[in-house]
């Protein structure tokens, strides 16, 4: 561990800034090793800063960089107006405004952090948010510090496009011959929005007119051997714009808009004023080469990062306390979006399954925060499932009780009264509360209290007085810091279904849906002038992010997956189903009993099976189990290879009882059509590579042999990668590493492809085991300091394989530890992610807690830790 500690940071204690920058003038002077920057402020006092005394001294972040020359107003300043300490420079002020230039020097080269200015595959690129600007230049590195940038890249010939934020205003040719470029950024904007990008690229060019009619440019740019992979990002952007003219009355502000593609890149995406850079993986997509959901992911993430131009860009946030204010409502904003492009019922559903497997783990476990947190020791360990994914909850819950022309009314406010400002979560409520006369005094509670509400329901049928009552009880367990939780305000939009399987009028209109607003610990509500004794169907749309539980019978649960209009309510019954069958298996196989065939569920699924009028999408959602991620959530002292012999279990009675049933599904879905990524085509290839799987699972080698004839016909990666994956998971070891071999072959050019192939092989629970992972890792594709190869790789393995990782030896442990600890010395956000499986011991029983715990112990004795990596790991050890 450290000698020093690393410090707390306390949102209590924040602070306006003493100085404002109101102009920000950067020039580089490109070198691998040598990167020269001059830096060039107007600094001016804050009128907002407390203005009693002397003139407080000016802090300037500053990280991993050489100071060459500090200059006021033009003079040299003597070495004792300024002292330099590890994370920045203090200067001594003796007028209230000023210019101030520094020169600095840094080796972009040797950045293995993909923080600040770093090389990926040769290209010169930035990452600032959140506080990566400090290292470039000293500067004040935060986000309530708006300044207009003008910057001017001088680099050699060898790199034709230099690009930065804003809009190109100058281009030349130096004396010595290299290339001169300036760009100058008319919206003032904090540092972490800053970007910097120069490389041999190439790039496609399109346009869009805005609703007021200004033309703006769009181009994407990619290494040379890439650009037949981008028409799919630059339709997204076309669509996300007009989208964001038509649901939030949002116009592009600039007249150009730029996306870069990069290898190496810490997350998704960037959304840098008017020149993202993104992830190759979540930008780059040919038919042949990604499949559906990278395409559905690239449509997502293209919005989201385009959407930030105004919720996020234009306004932003005051510190980083309240980065769910952009963050969680920029992820409504995409959700709504992919719902509109897409399938509405399946998008929730999928965001619903990422929400209950992993935002409610992080909740529940060490590093439990509330979607604003009120402390972190790094912030990079905060772009959570929490801020972002429930934060995205906490809008659509305004949204829900709102109404959404209500929400509009808010937004629109919000944009329009804080334009140009850096606000806080507080703002936002205060703008939709304002639009609307609204009280959402108790609301708020969403942003400061941690942990995952549990609603327990119980009803009650008044037949002499047609009266029917739900009782509603709140309770949200304690999480590390925060005991004693208060009741919290949610809407809970409820059907009640009658005999017939339709919903019961519930008022003078008719209405079929009713959204409750509970606001108390106990709360009883009452619907009169209903006939008979309904069925409840509770929570639709999930529409809060709570764990609710009703005493749902098996047949109910039937009746729901047959009947219920709400598409996530339909699957939440198939899931609940399978819940229960899973639970008692994992009883059974530890008491060492028989393993009885989940008879209901196989009830239910064959009829879904059979309904060919459903969503096929949907259908594969009701098929699909839950994770074994999943049911951990779920458990107390989890026993892993108790949850991996029921899921097996049950799988494959379900395999075998409706092996005809998948087999007739396959045949009527496996149309040859060009491919298309839409809605209706993801839904078909869903399910019928869902029975594939199912059918492969059976062991048959009738089905192996349509496995391997889809994976021959090389129609689309979606189907070739379904077919290989049902190929390595059930299909003889030496076929499978034929295939294997002759995919790798086939595609080893592509980046994106080779990462795919990592991932099933690492993620596979037959066939990635700890030895093969370690044979990976040694692969000459593979890169210990590329994120995506170490994310599928030992990703692969401790996130998506729980079979293996789990094996009862502790190896996957240890070697998780391993990779921990190797990875802090090169990338700490990579390393702080990527040890959450082992943060998580106190979940699992005895042994395995054990065995988790001291692989932990391991990575916090091994030596001094970033600071990223120390914050999860003394937490995780604590908690
Ligand atoms: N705002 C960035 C995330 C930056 C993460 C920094 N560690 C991407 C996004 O959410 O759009
Ligand atoms: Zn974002």
């Amino acid at each position: 561990m450290q000698d020093t500690q690393p410090q707390t940071i306390f949102l209590k204690d924040y602070q306006v800034p003493d100085y404002l920058i109101d102009r920000t003038d950067l020039t580089f002077d490109l070198d691998p090793q040598a990167t020269l920057v001059k830096s060039r402020l107007q600094v001016r006092r804050n009128p907002a800063a407390d203005a009693s005394g002397d003139l407080p001294p000016l802090w300037l972040d500053g990280v991993d960089l050489e100071l060459l020359s500090v200059a006021v107003d033009g003079e040299l300043l003597p070495a004792q107006r300024y002292s330099e300490q590890t994370d920045g420079l203090l200067l001594t002020v003796d007028k209230e405004s000023f210019v101030l230039e520094v020169q600095t020097r840094i080796a972009p080269e040797s950045n293995t952090s993909l923080e600040g200015l770093y090389l990926s595959n040769g290209m010169y690129c930035t990452q600032c948010e959140a506080e990566g600007f400090r290292k470039i230049t000293f500067y004040p590195d935060r986000p309530d510090v708006m300044s207009v940038f003008t910057t001017t890249i001088v680099a050699p010939a060898t790199y034709p496009v230099l690009l930065s934020n804003g809009n190109k205003i100058d281009s030349g040719t130096t004396e010595d011959g290299r290339l001169c470029v300036t760009w100058e950024d008319p919206f003032a904007k904090p540092s972490y929005l800053f970007a910097l990008v120069a490389g041999d690229l190439q790039f496609v060019e399109d346009h869009f007119t805005t609703s007021s009619g200004r033309k703006v440019t769009l181009q994407l740019f990619t290494e040379p051997k890439n650009i037949g992979k981008t028409a799919h990002a630059m339709e997204s952007l076309k669509k996300s714009m007009k989208w964001d003219e038509e649901v939030y009355g949002r116009e592009y502000d600039l007249d150009i808009f730029m996306i870069v593609a990069v290898d190496h890149f810490n997350m998704g995406a960037m959304e840098n004023k008017g020149l993202n850079i993104f992830n190759s993986a979540c930008v780059l997509a040919s038919p042949e080469t990604a499949t559906d959901a990278a395409f559905q992911r690239i449509e997502a993430i293209v919005a989201h990062e385009y959407f930030h131009n105004w919720s996020g860009n234009r306004v932003t946030c005051r510190d980083w306390f309240q980065l769910s204010l952009k963050e969680g409502f920029t992820v409504f904003r995409d959700a709504e979006f992919s719902a509109d492009m897409n399938s509405r019922g399946v998008k929730r559903i999928e965001d619903v399954t990422l929400l209950r497997t992993a935002q409610f783990a992080e909740d529940a476990g060490p590093m439990s925060h509330p979607v604003r947190p009120d402390s972190y020791m790094e912030i990079s360990n905060f772009y959570t499932l929490t801020v972002y994914e429930k934060g995205a909850e906490v809008v659509r819950m305004i949204h829900r009780l709102l109404g959404a022309e209500a929400f509009r009314r808010g937004s629109d406010l919000y944009f329009e009264r804080h334009d140009g400002c850096a606000v806080t979560c507080e703002d936002f409520v205060a703008a939709m509360e304002d639009a609307n006369g609204a009280d959402l005094t108790l609301f708020r509670r969403w942003y400061s209290q941690g942990g995952t509400p549990v609603l327990d329901v119980e009803d009650k049928y008044d037949a002499e007085a047609q009266e029917y009552h739900l009782t509603i009880r709140q309770h949200t367990p304690d999480t590390p810091g925060q005991t004693d939780k208060q009741p919290l305000h949610m809407p809970i939009a409820v059907s009640l279904l009658g005999a017939d399987g339709r919903e019961l009028s519930l008022d003078q209109e008719a209405s079929i849906e009713r959204v409750l607003h509970l606001t108390e610990a106990t709360q009883t509500f009452t619907f009169a002038d209903i006939p008979e004794r309904p069925l409840p169907s509770l929570l639709r749309g999930f529409s809060a992010p709570v764990k609710l539980r009703y005493r749902y019978t098996s047949d109910q649960l039937l009746f729901l997956m047959q009947y219920d209009t709400d598409s996530f309510n339909r699957w939440d019954a198939s899931q609940r189903l399978a819940f229960e069958a899973l639970e008692q298996l994992q009883r059974a196989y530890r008491a060492g009993g028989e393993m009885q065939a989940p008879e209901a569920l196989l009830q239910g699924l064959s009829a879904v099976l059979e309904n060919t009028q459903l969503d096929p999408a949907l259908v594969a959602k009701m098929l699909t189990l839950p994770s074994p991620q999943e049911l951990a959530e779920h458990g107390d002292a989890i026993d892993a290879q108790a949850i991996v012999a029921a899921r097996v279990f049950v799988r494959d009675s379900i395999a075998k009882a409706l092996a005809s049933r998948f087999l007739k599904r396959y045949q009527s879905l496996d149309q040859r059509k060009p491919y298309q990524p839409v809605a209706e085509d993801i839904a078909e290839r869903s399910l019928k590579n869902t029975c594939l799987s199912y059918l492969c699972a059976t062991g048959s080698a009738d089905a192996l042999a349509l496995a391997e004839s889809q994976f021959m016909r090389k129609e689309n990666m979606t189907d070739v990668a379904a077919a290989l994956a049902a190929l390595i998971e059930f299909g003889p070891a030496d076929q499978a590493e034929e295939h294997l071999e002759s995919f790798y072959q086939q595609w080893q050019q592509d980046t994106q492809v080779v990462e795919t192939w990592f991932g099933l092989q690492a993620g596979s629970a037959n066939y990635g085991t700890l030895g093969r992972v370690r044979e990976l890792m040694s692969h000459p594709a593979f890169e210990f300091t590329n994120p995506n190869k170490v994310r599928a790789v030992v990703g692969g393995f401790a996130m998506r394989n729980f079979a293996q990782f789990h094996q009862e030896d502790g190896t996957g442990y240890e070697f998780l530890a391993e990779q921990v600890i190797a990875l802090d010395k090169l990338n700490p956000q990579i390393a702080a992610r990527i040890v959450t499986p082992l943060t998580r011991w106190r979940k699992y029983r005895t042994l395995e807690a054990e065995q988790i715990r001291s692989a932990l112990q391991r990575v916090s004795d091994s030596g001094e830790l970033s600071r990223d990596l120390y914050e999860v790991v003394s937490k995780a050890l604590e908690n």
